[in-house]
This record gives structure tokens, C-alpha cells and sequence, in this order.
């Protein structure tokens, strides 16, 4: 008996392990220049520059100028090339392929001197047949890539028209025409980047032999059904040999509950295309997905078997969430010219996009590891952000970068990835887009993060504003806009998911763009879809300076990252504000001028006579307005999301700001630096994106102070038409709610402060302001008004009075001399805010504090610490720096109102206290005065 089982054991192993069979190539392979004057080991997948470098032929890219020094690398051509050792049974096989996928980016393929195939887009997966070229025994496989710039600068020749603009401008010390080849955009350089044009095979590459099917691509939809039941669509994508046709069952299951379900197919190489439709039953318990700050992130496995008739199965496991998303573009009015709402809706919550916008965390992709997109994506969490916008002149990011985005309740907007110019839009060009658009939706569509696709970064803004000199031909390049992301993306995107929303570009105006031809008339209106914008001379800090969208999906200034980041790519003297590589770094055209300019208006700028002191001085003042200026802003946008201006404008519901993190050591938008470091933007965006938040504004000889929560469980009106709409003059708006108000379900909020959400009104919340004024020379407040309040939308004026009288009731002796402090009752757990009543470069009174680092105690919670401070004068902008430990504070960049204060040190890394507490020090604004 027991020969009889291990017999059909073994005869019906050989027919499973014969029926699919993987051989990986990853791993060590050979990388060698066009002359073979180099030939050195490298990683696949990796590019050459990090195979150079762990071979020590270049130093660090990064340092200094290096960029230009190391020009030629990417302007060679670079072939990767490893042996692999066959048996005969892959080549029973019926069908042998080699997977890639991710070549970058012009490469011939060779296997034992046999071209099997030819590549020309990073963001496509490809699959060549190569079983005639394969031998028993040792195999040779050359990857030839091409340079980058090399090829573009060759296409470029034979184009009957330019395709504009031509080159990048010389402040980006970059190569030309990255718009006429499917690789990262940046990787040619950017505002905020260096040019490394990276050449390798930078994801997984294998071999498969299969004989009968190979599953491909999974993707899911979820959809709630008007009973509350989900429906879940399952897709799935196959392989079929050429002449077969695959027999057998679909089985899919959902982890953790009872569903589970199984359909026969027969799948052919033209139709290879299985679909599930699930209906889940209501029995059936389904815990929502729901973005950061509005609930959990309950993810599923989906399981899903293929099995042949054979029996030979294929299996995938992907992450679902069950959640709806929709946008939401109703008219704001019954005046149809004011435009229409711009808003997200996840699971019926309408929702304020709070977030940033994402680059490549690298120029060497290899180097972004999982742990490092951990950090960023874990800070944007920490600071109550909910959107990521992934930018379109990166790349679709790495899987992981989704499946964190799923877990950490970060939704995503997918940009497709065309940035900042017109594209080419010959047959082969689109037929290759078209590939890469239909493989990265199948890759992405199943994450619930995912919540909107975007046709590209500014490019019709860009054509409509004649950015690079398209009017010339204006039809011309309009066609081609019209070909590429109309005809091309946006229809396949239309065959393979409309279960999110789709935008044209970004900014866009919404559906009014698709309404108006796709090219509309002012993409950068405030009165549709969402505006990038962009103010760098004016005044930061105030707020009447800054438009009123319904969405801004882009704003920004720039700051200088740390010293201690800036060390590791400077040399010493280099360590100047006007130093040649300061200027060189900054690839904003007159960037560091402009952060100069921005300082002045706000406060004075540091004298210490020792230059290196001055300019860590001025890397901290670049670093306040940055962080001061994003303030300013995102409140400005939270404070408009109930209420319309007289012009229309308003019901503003997303603040993106331009951007999260560093590609690189150098003045940029990101509020993270190169490696992880907060910058004071990344503190402050932990209160302005707070869920509760507390914003007061100056409007004219008036305070006006908000309420915004976000926890408020209100209702939104469908159409928040009112026939009769009175729109008040701009200096006193009518508060005109988006939202009305009837009891939301079941309220996840966290109580904050004395101040409450009624749990029986979810739609209420009340308690007392304090609004306090103070004289920047005492601890104690000059004057307290205690208000009681009641809100009961999600952004409400709660108190508004004129700032004369209060400085005259509070016995403030100059304004300048005076600010305003708001809080809940308990300030040191509750939200608070602070306006001066004057710039800082004319403010009076402010000593300059000494502020000590009194006491740093380990806590029971590993690689936390606590870190006592003493003041001995009020302080504003008091930064507290840990040298070159990896970890962040509690809080930064803030207001020292009291003699005493503590906060929490969280280390990324393991540290002890002593080699931390020798790491940390002090200081506020009035320090940098000599
Ligand atoms: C926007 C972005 C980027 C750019 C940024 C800062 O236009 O889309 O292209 O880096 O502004 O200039």
C-alpha cells in the first residue's frame, strides 16, 4: 500500500514540478562599461552607479559635486551579464520565458548570443520567450543597456517636430529630453535632484517554464452594494502557451472569514482573463478600510489558486481593504459660474486630504529599502497625514510603498508618470504607454490606499500657460496632449478600473477640464479641482496673500536640511550660506536668494561674526520660515473648507504641501531630509494637521479664530445648494457650511482636552477657548478671555474681535511687545496656537533665553527618553537637535511659555543615554543675535 501511495506521490510530483518551474536570477552578476575598462561585480537589481560604489571605483555621487564628476558613467553604455547552469527539464517545458520586471531602460537582451528580446520602458514587466535559445548545462545571458541621454540625444535628431522643452534649465546641472524615454523623470535631473541616469535591471528577473498557464496579475475591486453587502470582483491575469488551452478552476478565499468560492476555466492565450464576482453576504463580518485618523486599517488576504487539469496550481495572496471612494463635483451654487466642489469621499466620510507629496526617496532606487520607506511614510502618520501624492516624474513606487501606505491608513494619489512637458506620441511611444499603464493599474488596482489616478504632473497647466513655448504650435501640442492622455491613458484606464477616480492631470479643474475638451481654459482655477501654487516673494506669513481653492495639491517653500546632513556631502568650507557648492546644490533658480529675501520680511538675519556659526544660523532661519510659511498656508486652506467667499471660492478639502522627503542632501521643499531627520516643517505639520486644531488668523484690525475638527462626525448635503446664496464681502465671510449636520454612526474620535465631543452629539463639540495675551517678557499672561463655545461644523469662527481694544483691556504696553497664546484650558496635552502681533524682525522684549537641557532620563519604553528643558525667558522657535542620532522629538520648533517643559525623544535606532544626552543641544530665535 505504501509503494502504491509514494509511487502516485512521485509520478504525480513529476507532472506538478515539470508543470511550472522558477529560476531566479537575481543576485551577483557582471557589470561592465563599453570598452570593458570596467568590469565589475554588481547586484541585481541594482543600477551601475551602486555597483561602482561597492566596488569602490567612484566615491560617493553625492558628495559635493560629484554629480558632474561622475557625468560619464551615465552617459556610457553598461552591460550586465551573468552564467546560470540549466538541467534538462526546463526545457520540457512547452513554454520557457525570461521575466524582467523592471529593465532600465534601452536594453538588448541576449541568451547565448541569441537576441531574445529588446527593452525601452522602465515601468513595463517583460516577458520574452527564450526556450530556443537555452542549452543544458551553462547559459550566458547579456543584459545591454543603453545610456539614457545618449539614446534620447540620438531620437531626438530624428523627430519631425520638438517635443518641448528641449533640455532642463542649467541650475539643474542635468541632461536633456528625459520626456522622449520611459524612465524616471527625474532620473535626468529636477528642481530638487541630481541628474543620475541610471542604467540595470532594477527589479526581479527569472526564468519560468510552464506548460499548461502562469498567473500573472491579481487585482480586486470592492464595492458595497445598496443592502450594505460587499461585492468583491476578482481579476486575474494569465499566461497561456501558444496552442494550449488551459482546463481547470479559479478558487478564491478571503482570510479570516468564511468566504471562499470557486469557478471552472478555460483560458486560452487570447482569453486569458479569469473574473470572480463575489457577493458577500451581510452574515459575513467586513470591517471597513479607512484612512489615518478616521478608523482602522483592517487589510484581508485575498488567496487565490489556479489549478490546471493537471493539477499543477498556481497561487498569489494580495492585501485588500473593503472601502468605497468617490469624488465628489457638484455645484457649489445655483450660480453654475462659481464652479463645483473638489472633494474625496472614502466609505461616505467626506474628507479634508491632509499630506504631501512624494519623490523617489533615492536617485539609486536599489537603496530604498522597506525600512526606509517605513520611516518616511511612519512620520507622515505621526503627523496626522492621511494623502500621499505620488508625483508623476518619480516612478510607480515598489510595492512595498503601497502595502505600508494600506497598513498606515495613508491614501495615495497616483500620478501616471509624465511631469512637467509634452510627450512624444508616435505609435511606438503610445503602444508602449499603453503596456505600462495596463500593468502598473493590474499591480496597484487591488490597494484600498490607492484613491485616485492622475494623468500626469502640471502638463496641461504647462500647455495652457505656454510653460516651454508651445504656442507656436499650439493645436499641435494640444492634439498630442489629447492622444496621450485621453486617447491612451485615460481609455485603458477606463478598460481596467473605474473603481476610483480618475483626474486628467494635476492641477486640473476636475470634470470642468473633461467638460472643456481636456485642455481647459484656466487649469489653475480656485473655482474647480485643485491648484499648485507657488508664492515665494510674498509675504509668508499671512494668510490674505494665499488664493482659495477647492483643493491645493501642491504649495511650498524651500529651508536648508541640518548641518549634520549637510556634513556628510560638504566639505568645510563649503559650510557658507553664499559658499560656490551652496549656490551649486540649490537647483531652484535663485533659490537661496529667495529664502534670503522670504527671511528679511520676518525676522532679522543672524551677525555671528564666525562664518560657519552664521550659517547654521541661516539654515535654522530658512527652516522657520519654511515651517512658519506651510503653517500659515495649510491653515489657511482647513480654516476654508465650511464656507464660501463672496466670488464663490472656497469649500476647500486638501492641503498637499510640495514635498515629504529629500532625494538628496540639499535646499529643497521636503519637510524630511535625506536619511530621515524632521525638519522644523515636519513638527509644525503635527500641529497644523492636528486633528483638533485651534486657528487663529489676523484678518485687518480683527482676530479671528477658528475651531477645525476633523473627529466632528457631520454629515455632508449631497447638493449644498441654497437658491438664495448672499455671499458676504471677503473680509467678513459667511459661514456657509458644506456640511449639515444629523448623527453620523459610530464616532472613532479621541477626546481632546477638557474639550469634548459628546458622544450622545457626535456632531457637537463645546467647551471653553482661552485666548491669552502676553508680553514677550514675562511668563505670566497679561490677560485671559475664557470663551465658551459650541461648534458644530467641521471649521467654525468661534471668536472674533478687534486686536486694539484687546491690547487695551490687556494693559499690553506696545503691540509688538505682545502676542496672542490660545488654548483649551490644559496647554500642555490639548492643541494651542500663537500669533506674534508683529514680525520678529521689529518684535520687542524677547530676551535672549538661556534654555537648558536640565535632565535626560531613560524611559521604560526601549530607545525612548525623556528630556527636561528650563527656560529662564519666554522663547519662540526653541530647536532642540540630537547630532547625528537618528530619532525624532516630541515637538520642535516651538514656543518655550514656561520655565519648565518635557519631552519624549523617540531614537530610531538603538542609543544610550549617555552617548545621547552628549548628542543634544539647545537654542531659540534671539541666540543667533550677537
Ligand atoms: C511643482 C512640482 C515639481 C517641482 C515643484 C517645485 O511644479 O510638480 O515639478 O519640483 O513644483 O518647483
Amino acid at each position: 500500500m505504501k509503494v502504491i501511495v509514494l509511487t502516485l506521490i512521485v509520478s504525480l510530483c513529476a507532472k506538478f514540478c515539470l508543470s511550472l518551474k522558477t529560476i531566479n536570477l537575481n543576485g551577483q552578476w557582471i557589470v561592465s562599461n563599453s570598452n570593458k575598462s570596467i568590469t565589475i561585480p554588481g547586484v541585481v537589481p541594482g543600477s551601475m552607479y551602486t555597483a561602482l560604489i561597492a566596488n569602490n571605483t567612484i566615491g560617493d555621487p553625492y558628495y559635493r559635486k560629484n554629480d558632474q564628476l561622475y557625468r560619464w558613467i551615465g552617459q556610457d553604455d553598461w552591460t550586465y551579464t551573468r552564467t546560470f547552469t540549466l538541467t534538462s527539464d526546463i526545457l520540457q517545458y512547452r513554454a520557457v520565458v525570461l521575466v524582467c520586471e523592471g529593465l532600465d531602460t534601452v536594453s538588448t537582451v541576449i541568451v547565448n548570443n541569441k537576441t531574445v528580446g529588446t527593452s525601452d520602458n522602465m515601468f513595463v514587466r517583460y516577458v520574452y520567450d527564450i526556450k530556443s535559445a537555452l542549452v543544458v548545462g551553462e547559459n550566458t545571458i547579456y543584459v545591454e543597456f543603453r545610456s539614457a541621454p545618449k539614446y534620447v540625444e540620438e531620437i531626438a535628431k530624428k523627430r519631425q517636430y520638438p517635443i518641448l522643452p528641449l533640455c532642463v534649465p542649467p541650475e539643474y546641472h542635468g541632461e536633456c529630453g528625459a520626456n522622449l524615454i520611459r524612465k524616471t523623470q527625474c532620473s535626468f535631473s529636477w528642481d530638487w535632484g541630481p541628474s543620475f541616469p541610471t542604467q540595470g535591471i532594477w527589479k526581479d528577473i527569472y526564468i519560468q517554464g510552464y506548460d499548461t498557464v502562469v498567473m500573472r496579475d491579481v487585482t480586486s475591486e470592492t464595492t458595497r452594494n445598496k443592502d450594505g453587502s460587499w461585492l468583491l470582483k476578482v481579476d486575474v491575469f494569465t499566461d497561456v502557451p501558444l496552442g494550449t488551452t488551459a482546463q481547470g478552476h479559479l478558487e478564491v478565499k478571503v482570510g479570516g472569514t468564511s468566504v471562499t468560492q470557486s469557478i471552472p476555466v478555460s483560458l486560452t492565450p487570447d482569453n486569458n482573463t479569469a473574473t470572480m464576482n463575489i457577493n458577500i453576504p451581510k452574515t459575513v463580518i467586513i470591517h471597513e478600510w479607512w484612512p489615518n485618523g478616521y478608523g482602522n486599517q483592517t487589510l484581508y488576504d485575498l488567496f487565490v489558486f489556479l489549478t490546471d487539469s493537471f493539477g499543477t496550481m498556481n497561487n498569489k495572496r494580495i492585501r485588500i481593504g473593503f472601502r468605497t471612494v468617490e469624488i465628489v463635483e457638484d455645484y457649489v451654487s445655483a450660480d453654475k459660474s462659481v464652479g463645483r466642489s473638489f472633494y474625496f469621499r472614502v466609505n461616505g466620510q467626506a474628507l479634508f486630504l491632509k499630506g504631501s507629496n512624494w519623490i523617489p526617496a533615492d536617485a539609486f532606487l536599489e537603496r530604498i529599502t522597506r525600512e526606509r520607506v517605513y520611516g518616511y511614510l511612519k512620520s507622515a502618520a505621526d503627523v496626522h497625514m492621511n494623502t500621499m501624492r505620488v508625483w508623476g516624474g518619480g516612478i510607480y513606487e515598489f510595492d512595498m510603498f503601497y502595502e505600508l501606505a494600506d497598513e498606515l491608513g495613508i491614501m495615495i494619489w497616483q500620478d501616471f508618470m509624465f511631469a512637467c512637458a509634452m510627450y512624444p506620441t508616435d505609435d511606438h511611444f503610445l503602444a508602449s504607454v499603453s503596456a505600462e499603464v495596463r500593468h502598473q493599474l493590474r499591480r496597484l488596482k487591488h490597494h484600498p490606499s490607492v484613491i485616485a489616478f492622475s494623468g500626469n504632473n502640471e502638463n496641461e497647466k504647462a500647455l495652457r500657460q505656454d510653460w516651454y513655448g508651445t504656442d507656436v504650435n499650439f493645436t499641435r501640442y494640444k492634439n498630442d496632449y489629447l492622444k496621450l492622455y485621453k486617447d491612451t491613458v485615460h481609455s485603458i484606464v477606463m478598460q481596467e478600473d473605474t473603481s476610483r477616480p480618475f483626474l486628467s492631470s494635476s492641477p486640473s479643474n476636475g470634470i470642468e477640464t473633461q467638460l472643456e475638451g481636456w485642455v481647459a481654459k484656466q487649469p489653475w482655477s480656485t473655482h474647480y479641482g485643485d491648484i499648485h501654487e507657488y508664492n515665494y516673494l510674498v509675504p509668508f506669513y499671512d494668510p490674505s496673500q494665499f488664493r482659495i481653492p477647492r483643493m491645493s495639491s501642491e504649495y511650498g517653500l524651500q529651508s536648508f536640511p541640518s548641518y549634520e546632513t549637510l556634513e556628510a556631502v560638504y566639505d568645510i568650507h563649503d559650510m557658507d550660506y553664499w559658499s560656490d557648492l551652496n549656490d551649486y546644490r540649490n537647483h531652484h533658480p535663485f533659490g537661496n536668494v529667495e529664502m534670503m529675501a522670504e527671511a528679511i520680511q520676518y525676522l532679522k538675519l543672524p551677525n555671528n561674526p564666525d562664518r560657519r556659526q552664521r550659517f547654521k544660523d541661516l539654515i535654522y532661519v530658512t527652516q522657520i520660515d519654511h515651517a512658519v510659511g506651510m503653517k500659515v498656508q495649510t491653515e489657511h486652506y482647513r480654516r476654508w473648507q465650511n464656507k464660501l467667499d463672496n466670488e464663490g471660492q472656497g469649500n476647500t478639502m486638501g492641503a498637499l504641501y510640495w514635498m515629504l522627503a529629500d532625494i538628496w542632501q540639499a535646499p529643497t521643499w521636503a519637510s524630511i531630509e535625506y536619511g530621515g531627520k524632521w525638519k522644523m516643517l515636519h513638527y509644525f505639520a503635527r500641529h497644523f494637521f492636528a486633528p483638533t486644531l485651534i486657528s487663529p488668523y489676523r484678518d485687518g484690525s480683527d482676530i479671528d479664530v477658528f475651531i477645525v475638527l476633523d473627529e466632528l462626525r457631520v454629515k455632508e448635503v449631497r447638493h449644498p445648494v441654497h437658491h438664495t446664496l448672499h455671499f458676504r464681502p471677503k473680509s467678513n465671510p459667511r459661514p456657509f457650511s458644506l456640511f449639515d449636520i444629523s448623527t453620523w454612526g459610530s464616532n472613532q474620535a479621541t477626546s481632546v482636552s477638557t474639550n469634548q465631543i459628546n458622544p450622545q452629539k457626535p456632531d457637537e463639540f463645546s467647551g471653553n477657548l482661552y485666548v491669552e495675551i502676553y508680553s514677550w517678557d514675562s511668563f505670566q499672561a497679561l490677560y485671559t478671555w475664557k470663551i465658551p463655545f459650541t461648534v458644530n461644523s467641521t471649521a467654525q469662527s468661534v471668536f472674533r474681535h478687534n486686536v486694539n481694544d484687546m491690547i487695551s483691556t490687556s494693559g499690553c504696553i506696545r503691540t509688538k511687545r505682545c502676542f496672542l497664546f490660545f488654548h483649551f484650558g490644559d496647554p500642555s496635552s490639548g492643541p494651542t496656537n500663537y500669533i506674534p502681533l508683529s514680525e520678529f524682525n521689529t518684535v520687542e522684549g524677547i530676551s535672549n533665553a538661556t534654555i537648558q537641557i536640565s535632565d535626560v532620563q531613560a524611559t521604560s519604553t526601549q530607545n525612548e527618553f525623556t528630556v527636561m528643558l528650563t527656560a529662564d525667558a519666554i522663547a519662540p522657535f526653541v530647536w532642540i537637535e540630537a547630532y547625528n542620532v537618528k530619532g525624532r522629538f516630541s515637538d520642535n520648533g516651538f514656543l518655550m511659555l514656561r520655565n519648565t517643559m518635557t519631552l519624549t525623544f523617540y531614537a530610531w535606532e538603538t542609543i544610550d543615554l549617555a552617548t545621547l544626552k552628549a548628542a543634544l543641544s539647545i537654542k531659540s530665535l534671539m541666540n543667533m543675535y550677537h
